[in-house]
């Protein structure tokens, strides 16, 4: 052994060296501090070697390198300019001094490369991976771009076009993609990928293969007249301006620091690469969005504790064919878990197959699926009209109508159906899960299981614990959600639970703004402006009115101070006009459907009449004053329900809002917003609108912190994912 550090190992193997990223302290390889320094360490006897073949760089784990750690990076963002240049110095300095090795170097990809685990594979000079090895630059987002020499070396080897896709994207690729695009030289067996780069070396030593051209090419201007280099890069702009919007600055600059130095060599490309990578890291998007990262992880190991006492849950039962039960059965089954679909109407199974066909057959036209996976996946969900085989299924959601009545019968009667230890849930966005468990004989086997809809798209699904659900009921339902690809926060029950609160606090503010005068077509541009995917009028329609009415009287019961409303609100009055939203093509706005199925929002002037009879004298706001008359409700009640212990840390009331209802994640989530604001300037904005009423009065416990100047995440903390 030359070398025997806690990130890297070399050995000799005759004249073959072979340099193995082994992290003894850490779950995936990442270069974090210590891993740095130890790589320059290991260069210094690299360096002294003499008769050397070539090298070859292997991973002893899985992931092959998850890239720089991430939990470092707000302590470098938080860091003055020079502090985080310096570092992007030294780390180039030594990938450059391996790029220079007066021998062949191969990287020996055998898992996930990523981010600058992939930009050392870029300075070596070949790349072998396995079929199933993955890799990519996905810096984007986390709201930053590549800053080890990715935007330098990736377009001289595949190209202008393909490197800005691979950047402005961050997409993850499959060896195979990696190999077409010229990223990675040869896709080989798992299991050979060591050998096959050892093949590598002995191609240069027979002169079939030459270490020399390819360093030329990587440490070259782009080979492209003028003219082509502007037509590729001006071609990327219009693509990527238009996906990325005005809220990510991280694709545009990619483009730009790529146009910048293409003329350029390595050596003079590199310090344009870290000066743009400097000003990104410097942002607020860039602190929200590694925030969000570093929120999931921590999520992602909540989940693990809470499930860790799960039962099994091998087969699992739905009960109700609807858009929600067809979801759920759809998710469980796409992911290895057999499910039974129970409906009492045989047009309702039907209906709910077809959904699940629908959404196979698009896995398939994007490649994601291959045909004959179709058939397995509709194979894993049996139709049922009666409860036949329920005595052996694990776990059971229920998702029939909404209706408390309604659901407490049905849950009696599954619960005579099913084993003692079959866990029974309930997808209910709006009834207690305590009132709901009165109706059953072992209410410690129950609690809720909400998902959002679509199912199969939003990520989050609330677990809601009712007073009598056991530690076992919990943690099997956490698990599933998990199988189910799904991100689990468990809550405590309340009227809406986490997500649904907070969300008709903001809508609660909308309504009242609406009455006041406002147009909800400035509404919806002001806060789409400020991130939001669709304003609140557009995902009222989308939510629908009924359900907004029925969720909206639900909260204005169990928050009569400060969700009930004096009078007819707008969402009353579109329902009472028979407008409810697009589930009947007319709400706010008017829809069609297009070409291709989808609904297609207009305006519709018919929608005049129904605002005026509950609003005032129309007024023009500014914009801010309309943003801020929704999100400070909606940043109160998320404050509120950390208080209320609904949940007991910052990201997972923050990661709610961002799964469940697509807070705009550069945002980083509402309790993240009022850190940015800082909170006595959060109090002294929300006081200016005092007169509204509770919904705009911070709590004590805020009005503390602001005086004491607390945060609800520390700057340590934030590293972790951890809650003040
Ligand atoms: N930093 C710190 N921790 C990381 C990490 C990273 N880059 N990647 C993974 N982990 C931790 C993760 O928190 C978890 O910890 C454990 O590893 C297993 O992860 C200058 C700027 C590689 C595809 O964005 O995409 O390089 O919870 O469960 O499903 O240009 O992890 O067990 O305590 O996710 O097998 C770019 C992010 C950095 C990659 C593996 N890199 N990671 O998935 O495992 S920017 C990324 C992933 C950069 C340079 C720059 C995935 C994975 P714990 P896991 P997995």
């Amino acid at each position: 052994m030359l070398f025997s550090g806690t990130a890297f190992k070399l050995l000799r193997d005759n004249d073959i060296l072979d340099l193995c990223f082994d992290s003894s302290d850490r779950p995936v390889n990442v270069f974090n501090r210590e891993a740095l320094s130890e790589f320059g360490k290991v260069l210094d006897v690299i360096e002294q070697q003499s008769d050397v073949a070539g090298l070859v760089l292997r991973s002893s784990k899985g992931v092959f390198i998850a890239g720089a750690d991430i939990t470092e990076f707000l302590g470098y963002f938080a860091a003055p300019d020079e502090v985080l240049a310096t570092m992007l110095v030294d780390v180039n300095a030594m990938f450059n001094r391996f790029e220079e090795l007066p021998f062949p170097t191969v990287a020996a990809i055998n898992g996930e490369a990523q981010g600058g685990g992939f930009e050392i594979c870029l300075a070596c000079d070949f790349r072998v991976a396995a079929p199933t090895a993955r890799m990519g630059l996905p810096e984007v987002k986390l709201g930053i771009m590549p800053g080890w020499g990715g935007s330098v070396r990736l377009p001289r080897l595949i190209g202008v076009d393909n490197a800005v896709e691979w950047m402005c994207s961050g997409a993850s690729k499959r060896a195979e993609a990696a190999l077409k695009d010229g990223a990675i030289d040869a896709v080989v067996h798992d299991g050979h990928v060591r050998q096959a780069a050892i093949g590598i070396v002995e191609q240069v030593r027979s002169g079939k293969l030459s270490t020399e051209e390819r360093r030329a090419v990587k440490s070259s201007p782009l080979p492209l007249s003028e003219l082509e280099l502007t037509m590729a890069i001006e071609s990327a702009r219009g693509v990527v301006g238009a996906k990325a919007g005005p809220h990510y600055p991280a694709p545009m600059t990619i483009i730009d620091t790529v146009a910048a130095h293409a003329t350029l060599g390595r050596d003079a490309a590199l310090p344009l690469e870290s000066a743009a990578f400097v000003r990104l890291a410097k942002t607020d998007v860039a602190e929200s969005l590694v925030g969000i990262f570093l929120n999931d992880q921590a999520l992602k190991r909540l989940a693990r504790k809470q499930g860790s006492e799960a039962l099994p849950v091998k087969r699992s039962a739905v009960l109700g064919a609807g858009i929600m039960g067809g979801g759920v059965a759809y998710q469980s089954a796409s992911n290895g878990v057999p499910i039974i679909m129970k409906d009492i109407r045989d047009e309702a199974l039907s209906a709910g197959l077809d959904e699940a066909g629908k959404l196979l057959k698009k896995q398939i036209s994007r490649g994601k699926l291959k045909p004959e996976g179709m058939a397995d996946v509709l194979n894993a969900i049996q139709p049922a009209l009666s409860y036949g085989e329920f005595g052996s299924v694990d776990l059971v959601v229920e998702a029939v109508v909404e209706n408390p009545g309604i659901k407490m019968a049905v849950l009696a009667e599954v619960e005579a159906q099913v084993g003692q230890d079959t866990i029974i849930t309930t997808n209910t966005s709006t009834i207690s899960v305590d009132l709901l468990s009165s109706a059953l004989q072992r209410p410690q086997n129950f609690c809720g299981m909400h998902f959002f809809n679509p199912v199969h798209r939003m990520p989050l699904v609330e677990v809601i614990r009712a007073k009598s659900s056991s530690e076992k009921a919990i943690a099997t339902t956490v698990a599933y959600a998990q199988a189910m690809r799904k991100t689990p926060i468990v809550v405590n029950d309340c009227p809406g639970f986490l997500v649904n609160r907070i969300l008709f606090a903001y809508f609660g503010g909308f309504t009242r703004l609406v009455a006041d005068g406002a147009d909800f077509v400035a509404i919806d541009k002001a806060l789409e402006r400020f991130g939001w995917p669709m304003g609140p009028a557009y995902l009222l329609d989308v939510v629908g009115l009924d359900t907004g009415k029925h969720a909206a009287g639900v909260m204005a019961e169990g928050f009569p101070d400060r969700m009930g409303s004096d009078g007819k609100t707008i969402i009353d009055a579109l329902y009472e006009a028979e407008r409810l939203g697009q589930k009947n093509g007319k709400g706010f706005y008017r829809y069609e459907t297009d070409s291709k199925g989808r609904a297609q929002k207009l305006p519709d002037p018919a929608v005049a009449s129904v605002i005026g009879s509950v609003q005032s004298a129309p007024v023009d706001m500014p914009a801010d004053d309309m943003v801020d008359r929704l999100m400070i409700p909606m940043c109160i009640e998320a404050a509120r329900c950390l208080e209320d212990h609904i949940v007991d840390n910052a990201y997972e009331v923050d990661m709610g809002l961002v799964y469940g209802v697509g807070f705009p994640p550069f945002r980083g989530g509402a309790l993240h917003h009022v850190d940015k604001m800082g909170l006595a300037d959060f109090c002294a904005r929300a006081d200016q609108f005092a007169d509204l009423g509770p919904l705009y009065h911070p709590t004590e416990t805020m009005r503390d912190m602001a005086g004491s100047g607390g945060t609800y995440y520390t700057k340590s903390s934030a590293a972790t994912g951890d809650s003040a």
